[in-house]
């Protein structure tokens, strides 16, 4: 069980991971100084942030120093055990058993950032896990959004509050609760509008949908999830930054780090904003969604 999620993460995070044994198999063989620039510039590269790469760093060369013989390897494992204590906390869990009936999950996030495909993801993985699940299709400001998430429902059988373009978003978000509560389902997965984050129209979008959805359950949504494109590096951060100003973020999902040489952005993130990383996308099929696990990743980037 263990195994075959390390390998997902592994295969997902293939690019990532390539780009760590592209640069001369650096953990396969002695270091040398050349092979720790190498190292180094590949840490830059891969959106860490100073920080964390000039840490890591630092222990590495710190190592070397002690030991001219360090082998790739060792330094591959000072390498895991640095980025897990910086991302020591980052992996969030939800309990086994839901507190709320429903328990209400709003997924916010830029355009294009993987909302939608993470709503369906959520959904599927929530349903194939014993859990009864509702989907508030709440993006009624793009024409196809509707219709991308009915396909989406109905290709996995999921229950699903259609909305309608220019309709009132937080209306299709109340009529989701509602439909939830009458119909007594464990959760609800609101997926919502993108619109680029320096748009104040959605952000006091996302909040009415939070305020209206409040009225069936004050403490809802529960969980305010950003859905990040991982692979925008520091471009990311600041989207964080400025949604968890809006909207008080309970967690992240960060999408598309199957696809990137520079999966690191969600360090930064987490080191700023210490916002709890819940799943990670790795593809696009309903399976791609994988829970975040510190040891995964940290294994899967210093790949020795
Ligand atoms: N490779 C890969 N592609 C993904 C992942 N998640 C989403 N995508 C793709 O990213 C594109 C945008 O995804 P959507 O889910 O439509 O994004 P959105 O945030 O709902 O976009 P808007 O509704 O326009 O705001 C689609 O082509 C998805 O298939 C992922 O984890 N990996
Ligand atoms: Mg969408």
């Amino acid at each position: 069980m263990f195994g075959s999620i390390l390998q997902k993460f592994k295969d997902g995070f293939k690019k990532t991971a390539r780009l760590f044994s592209a640069i001369g198999g650096i953990f396969s063989k002695k270091l040398d100084a050349a092979s720790i620039d190498e190292l180094e510039e590949a840490l830059y590269g891969a959106d860490f942030g100073v920080e964390t790469a000039d840490e890591i760093m630092a222990e590495i060369k710190k190592a070397y120093a002690k030991n001219k013989e360090l082998h790739g390897k060792e330094a591959a494992e000072i390498g895991r055990r640095v980025l897990a204590q910086v991302l020591e906390g980052a992996a969030g869990t939800l309990p086994e058993a839901t507190a709320n009936k429903p328990e209400v999950i709003a997924l916010v996030g830029v355009n294009g950032a993987g909302k939608t495909t993470t709503a369906a993801k959520l959904a599927h993985r929530f349903s194939q896990n014993g859990k009864t699940v509702i989907l508030g299709a709440c993006d009624t400001f793009r024409a196809a959004a509707n219709e991308q998430i009915t396909a989406w429902a109905e290709r996995l059988s999921i229950d699903l509050v259609p909305g309608r373009h220019g309709a009132d978003s937080a209306a299709v978000a109340f009529d989701t609760v509602q439909a939830a509560r009458a119909r007594g389902r464990d959760i609800a997965v609101l997926d919502t509008a993108g619109r680029l984050h320096t748009k104040s129209n959605l952000l006091e979008e996302l909040k009415k949908i939070s305020r209206v959805v409040g009225k069936l359950d004050a403490s809802a949504p529960h969980h305010r999830w950003l859905v990040v494109d991982g692979t925008l590096g520091s471009n990311s951060i600041e989207q964080a930054r400025i949604f968890h100003e809006a909207f008080n973020l309970t967690g992240l999902v960060v999408t598309k780090l199957d696809g990137t040489s520079r999966g690191g952005a969600l360090v930064g993130i987490w080191r700023e904003l210490r916002i709890p990383i819940y799943f990670v996308g790795l593809g696009e099929k309903p399976e791609d969604l994988q829970a975040f696990s510190v040891e995964n990743y940290v294994e899967a980037i210093f790949n020795a």
